[in-house]
């Protein structure tokens, strides 16, 4: 019998919604449960790619708003083959943001519609679950301030904030918004206990194709 394949996790959210944070736990959590999980995220400012990408984030170079939406895209598609691979062999991918992020930024940009936005990541391994750590502007702001990269201001995070929800209307997607202001180990219960039963589903469901 073919092993069981794990399931793709995505966590998506505005700024210090506290994606990063439970990511880890996440992974933390099924590790010690005996389930093989591991952590990526996107940008992966590791490879070729992610360089140009976080030198453009960083504002230490200047990208035109289609190139660096393509190559946001192609960061996700360089990683596909190490994906479905992981995947297969029965790994849990928890991914802190994805296409949805792609998507949601460049179209709160003047001049972009969300479905040209939506275009270059159709087809990508599909997430078996979403979480949207909802969380207001106001509440975020007590976490810190912005930071100095590209994208944030407060006026710019609202504008993606909108994207989001429209994104968040699409059914063929598994959405779960999550309340991201509650204390950290309140989130990770609800957050685990949506990813176990994603990771149960996705052992008896073949691995779907995005926005297809
Ligand atoms: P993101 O990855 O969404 O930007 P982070 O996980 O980096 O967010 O968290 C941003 C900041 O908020 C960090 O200082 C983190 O410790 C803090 N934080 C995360 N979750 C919570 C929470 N539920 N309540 C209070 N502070 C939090
Ligand atoms: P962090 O590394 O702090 O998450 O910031 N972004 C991300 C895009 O504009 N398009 C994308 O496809 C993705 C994945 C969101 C990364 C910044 O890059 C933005 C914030």
């Amino acid at each position: 019998m073919a092993s069981k394949r794990g399931a793709l996790i995505v966590l998506e959210g505005v700024d210090r919604a506290g994606k990063t944070t439970q990511c880890k736990k996440l992974v933390e959590a099924l590790q010690q449960s005996g389930r093989p999980a591991e952590m990526m995220r996107f940008p992966d400012r590791t490879t070729t790619i992610g360089q140009l990408i976080s030198s453009y984030l960083e504002k230490k170079s200047d990208l035109e708003d289609h190139t660096v939406h393509l190559l946001f895209s192609a960061n996700r598609w360089e990683l596909v083959p190490l994906m479905k691979k992981k995947l297969e062999q029965g790994i849990t991918l928890v991914v802190d943001r994805y296409a949805f992020s792609g998507a949601a930024f460049t179209s709160a940009k003047p001049g972009f519609c969300l479905d040209w936005c939506m275009k270059p990541d159709v087809g990508l391994p599909k997430p078996d679950l979403v979480m949207f750590l909802q969380l207001n502007p106001a509440e975020a702001a007590l976490r810190g301030q912005f930071g100095i990269e590209r994208y944030e201001t407060s006026a710019f995070q609202k504008l993606v904030q909108q994207k989001f929800q429209l994104l968040m209307k699409d059914p063929s997607v598994n959405w779960k918004v999550i309340d991201a202001s509650q204390n950290i180990e309140d989130v990770h219960d609800n957050i685990k206990s949506h990813s176990l039963k994603a990771i149960n589903t996705a052992e008896r469901t073949p691995l779907g194709e995005l926005w297809k």
